[in-house]
């Protein structure tokens, strides 16, 4: 179970009482035939299937008999049928794991769910309830990743950078204890026309044209991995320094895509909210840019960090497309924050993403957002099975085909206790026709 939306189960739970009830009255009025006497099935499976009302007689009970085997299990028993010959198996929930919900998620295994295991056996048009806790702890895990534009524009802003970097850490050091904060840098695509190629000198000094002395320009360079040492993230953010490239736009998209596909080098731990802050004052590179350039082959989304953790196909490869980023960013769980200047704020590609105010504001509130609501997703749920969820949020209150809570503040903490306890119950079904008389989750 994992976090995101998808409905449709409701209508078929309607649809399904509502035949049941039709089906039902339309045998009543027939006496001695039913649901399961009706289909005129020959062995145990299909009879299996056809209801869970149903249950099938393994003995024959007269040589020549035209008495339907498959049967409501009350008149098989008035039929002699035995009860070692009674095939009627139940659906049933079995919790295998139950480990309870953790206050804290400072030291050892945090659980957030419960139940963590179970398994269930139902038959086919079956359904069955079970409820699943939620509990948001607190100092959950947060890996934090800054994204830093360090084109020549920046220059005017790299003490403001620096100083968002180091607030941003106050902020989220505020909200849990368990921080990790890393970061990257990016200017854009080494080769012409993004870089100062002429005279040899502006290689190495992309700012002799003007006169000035600044870093060579690259493409992407992770600088620090996540650490916890957030100390450490503040000194080396200060220690970093402008370069210079030709074009307005710059190459931040393929930084974003490796700071999100490059797992083992970035350190995003598997269990904690990933968080990746993208600054820049201008607008950006998009897929197919990199066309003017010739650079025809598309982004492939995988991650090309070298041992100096640059990365090595900023000329090889074209920026990504924000369907690839989207995709990737879904994939390893991912939250991208843009901390913008009001310059870049006005663009569509922005607004399309997010609605964006003042940068430091804009991340106080979304660290805040983002441990505020839960939801509960279904991964690989096999087509047969419908699964129909109700909330019980903060008030108690049942709130039918809802997945999701949200209205949790992190403030105090008896508050956040009560708040953050969220129950679901999830009523699963099993449409008819699956694959067998039996299914197994
Ligand atoms: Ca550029």
């Amino acid at each position: 179970l994992m976090l995101f939306p998808r409905h449709k189960q409701i209508w078929s739970c309607y649809y399904c009482v509502l035949s049941h009830f039709l089906s039902f009255f339309f045998f009543c009025l027939i006496p001695g035939s039913n649901i399961c006497t009706s289909r005129g099935v020959t062995t145990c499976r299909q009879c299996l299937a056809v209801d869970p009302s149903c249950a099938w007689c393994s003995q024959e009970f007269r040589p020549g008999s035209d008495v339907s085997r498959c049967d409501l299990k009350t008149s098989l028993e008035k039929l002699g049928c035995r009860s070692d010959s009674m095939e009627f198996p139940l659906s049933s929930v079995q919790i295998i794991q139950d480990a309870s919900l953790s206050d804290k998620a400072s030291g050892g295994t945090v659980t957030q769910i419960r139940p963590q295991k179970m398994r269930m056996v139902l038959r086919p048009g079956d359904s069955k309830r079970f409820t699943v806790s939620v509990k948001q702890v607190e100092d959950y895990p947060v890996d934090l990743y800054y994204l830093m534009d360090l084109s020549y524009s920046m220059k005017d802003d790299l003490a403001k950078l620096v100083t968002l970097g180091s607030e941003l850490a106050q902020t989220m050091g505020k909200i849990t204890s368990n921080l990790r904060m890393g970061f990257g840098a990016f200017v854009d695509k080494t080769m012409s026309p993004y870089m100062y190629l002429t005279p040899p000198d502006a290689i190495t000094n992309p700012c002799f044209g003007i006169d000035e002395k600044c870093e060579a320009q690259f493409g992407f360079k992770h600088v620090l991995p996540l650490t916890e040492r957030v100390a450490r993230f503040t000194e080396e953010v200060s220690k970093q320094r402008v370069s210079r490239n030709r074009d307005s736009p710059e190459g931040g998209f393929d930084a974003i895509m490796q700071a999100v596909v490059c797992k083992d080098q970035i350190g995003w731990r598997p269990d904690a909210s990933h968080l990746l802050v993208f600054t820049t004052d201008a607008k950006t590179h998009i897929a197919l840019d990199g066309r003017i350039a010739g650079i025809v082959q598309p982004n492939d989304g995988l991650c090309h960090l070298d041992s100096s953790n640059i990365y090595n196909k900023t000329t090889v490869l074209d920026y990504p497309s924000l369907a690839l980023m989207t995709e990737k960013m879904s994939e390893n769980n991912i939250n991208l924050i843009f901390a913008v200047t009001s310059f870049v704020v006005p663009l569509d590609i922005f607004k399309v993403l997010f609605p964006i105010s003042s940068s430091n504001v804009f991340i106080l509130c979304l660290g805040q957002k983002i441990r505020s609501k839960v939801e509960l997703d279904l991964v690989d749920v096999p087509e047969d099975l419908n699964l129909a969820f109700n909330a019980t949020c903060l008030n108690g209150e049942l709130i039918q085909g809802v997945r999701s809570c949200s209205g949790l503040k992190i403030g105090d903490t008896v508050s956040t206790h009560t708040q953050c306890l969220y129950l679901y119950i999830l009523l699963i079904l099993i449409q008819k026709n699956s694959l067998g008389p039996f299914m197994t989750l």
